[in-house]
């Protein structure tokens, strides 16, 4: 299915023409038929020629109904352009064709009608050069008498084939244009489906609720499941009557959020985006709210909106100035949005630099990274529907030079910490993460990279994670040991060599001695090796047996053969005799 929305100023013909191609009433009030006028969105459809389905959505003309006009093509991809060929080019003409190209509008056919009433030159000429919007063709016809409208039906069908195809798995956003209760079955939404699918049974959310969806709807014939673009009509189980302007989204796709950053694109006669009025009322979809404009510099403005709405980067809202209802046109811009979760900007300065970052922003997760330097897997989907590069690490994903930086930062720090810390073994790992300012010990353990390593939770600056000095006094008393394994050095021995208790203690937490007790160090595994020693004396054996086979004295051999016990290498057996396990 396609759906194409009409535009052009009020009695232009728009409606008629709709009721000439479908044969369906679009003006379905009795107000609107008792005045002549389009009040409310319209919706018919018919089979063009190629066997295509096409539905139209019938927005009003009227100057005091833009808000509605904007609520009907807001989703909608394409428009079929009337003008009166006895009028010409109107006001609301100029103001429709701003507000297409506001919302960024591509594909649009242009039809002068009630050519019965007066020759179509003019205003066939008027249009042509006023319409700034991509115009495929233009059509003369007549709604009245007929004239024109076969040809009509084959531009729609060329209109429709050269519209893009949407993603039938994107994340679906159906901004809803009417909602009633039907007697038994609840609450219908109505709306354009612009890309994504909606199936029986799914959950979707429905500002910040979640609704499941009962039955479905595709111009009034139940279906299981529908993909955009389509005109749906969805029967939701569990909510009461959403307004018009309110969206059902998939959840978790989509960010909910009243402040957004924005580049600025002024469309029509308003051109100096520093005379943006302060107050405005931004259009989405069929949303309309209220907004507070922050200049940032240059084309960027951040927006605050009266109420959240679900967003992606590269959205487009349009910019209307309520203040200016008798002014011709009162669409000024188009506002592409750059961040849907925007930094605080407190400090003095900070507007200017953000907008030296937003100025090369571009809607996409390598921008918004840019923007963030690190970001969730979650967040990332949600503000651009998709997550992009492979992540740094578990959900995380970060911007490549930000990343970079990092790492840079770790070694420094962890370097600093060391030369401050002589005697620890390496930067506690929430140390780390806490001076560089990271949300998740993970990303610090991720950013830890040779030089660097790490060990039960500390950051070593070097392969032994200890001072240099002491790793040099360690390693003299090395060469030392291997001679003699279990001959420990003499309190002087250690002092001469720089090895006070607390280098001791950094040593032996860094895995380069073993403690055997206050005063006693030997190589590691010594404990082991004297073990597989002792197990070849006759068992039981007596301590000075055992300082005999390792070549030891008393002073080391007691409080060894306690440690083995305590290790569970030996055991005694009674006073003076202790065996191998
Ligand atoms: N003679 C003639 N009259 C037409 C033609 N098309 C529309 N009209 C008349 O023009 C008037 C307005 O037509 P509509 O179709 O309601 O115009 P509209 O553009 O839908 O108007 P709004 O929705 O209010 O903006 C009606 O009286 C129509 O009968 C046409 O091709 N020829
Ligand atoms: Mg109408």
């Amino acid at each position: 299915m396609y759906v194409v929305a009409t535009a052009g100023h009020v009695d232009h013909g728009k409606s008629t023409l709709v009721r000439a191609l479908t044969g369906m009433e679009p003006d379905r009030l009795a107000e609107e038929r008792r005045r002549g006028l389009t009040i409310e969105l319209g919706y018919a459809w018919t089979t063009l020629p190629s066997g295509r389905r096409l539905a139209f959505v019938d927005v009003p003309g009227h100057e005091r109904f833009l808000g509605t006009m904007l609520a009907g093509v807001g989703p909608v991809p394409a428009v079929m352009f009337v003008v009166a060929a006895d009028e010409g080019w109107m006001p609301q003409s100029e103001e429709h064709v701003v507000a297409l190209e506001a919302l960024g509008v591509r594909h649009c056919l242009l039809v002068v009608t009630r050519a019965d009433l007066a020759d179509p030159g003019t205003a066939l000429e008027q249009a042509r050069t006023r319409l700034t919007v991509g115009v495929l063709e233009a059509v003369v016809v007549s709604g009245r008498t007929g004239q024109g409208l076969g040809e009509l039906r084959e531009a729609l069908d060329r209109l429709v084939a050269g519209l893009p195809a949407p993603d039938p798995e994107a994340p679906v956003r159906l901004w809803i244009d009417r909602a009633f209760s039907v007697t038994g079955s609840g609450t219908v939404v109505t709306g354009t489906l612009s890309a994504g699918t909606i199936s029986v049974g799914d959950e979707l959310a429905l500002g910040g609720e979640s609704v499941r969806v009962r039955a479905l709807e595709a111009l009034k014939e139940p279906l299981s499941s529908v993909a955009g673009v389509a005109r749906v009509a969805v029967n939701l189980r569990g909510h009461g009557l959403p307004e018009r302007g309110r969206a059902l989204v998939t959840p978790g796709r989509w960010t909910y959020t009243d402040l957004v950053d924005v580049r600025i694109s002024p469309v029509g006669d308003f051109r100096d985006v520093r005379r943006l009025p302060r107050r405005l009322i931004a259009h989405i979809g069929s949303a309309a709210v209220g907004c507070e404009v922050r200049m940032l510099g240059g084309r960027l403005v951040r927006l605050r909106l009266a109420r959240p709405l679900p967003l992606h980067l590269g959205d487009v809202l349009l910019l209307r100035d309520p203040g200016r209802d008798r002014a011709e046109v009162r669409v000024l811009a188009g506002a592409s949005v750059l961040d849907v979760r925007p930094p605080a900007l407190d400090r003095r300065g900070a507007a200017r630099e953000h907008a030296a970052l937003l100025e090369s922003a571009a809607p996409n997760a390598a921008s918004a990274l840019h923007i963030h330097g690190l970001l969730r897997a979650a967040d990332l989907i949600a503000m651009t529907g998709t997550s992009g590069a492979g992540p740094v690490c578990g959900d995380w994903y970060a911007d490549p030079e930000h990343w970079a930086e990092l790492a840079e930062r770790l070694t420094a720090t962890a370097r600093r910490y060391a030369v401050e810390h002589p005697l620890e073994t390496g930067m506690p790992l929430e140390a780390a993460r806490h001076e560089l300012g990271l949300p998740d010990r993970q990303l610090v353990a991720a950013l830890v990279r040779p030089p660097l390593t790490l060990a039960e939770g500390r950051i070593m600056t070097g392969p032994s994670g200890l001072p240099a000095p002491v790793a040099r006094a360690v390693e003299r008393l090395r060469v030392e040991l291997s001679a003699h394994p279990f001959q420990a050095p003499e309190a002087g021995r250690l002092a001469e060599l720089g090895l006070g208790s607390r280098e001791v203690a950094a040593a032996v937490r860094a895995g380069r001695l073993l403690r055997v007790t206050d005063g006693i160090v030997l190589l590691p595994g010594a404990d082991a090796r004297a073990a597989e020693v002792l197990s070849h004396l006759p068992q039981p054996f007596t301590v000075s047996q055992a300082r005999r086979a390792l070549d030891t004295s008393r002073r080391v051999a007691v409080p060894l053969l306690e440690h083995l016990d305590r290790s569970g290498l030996t055991r005694r057996v009674d006073e003076v005799h202790r065996r191998c396990l």
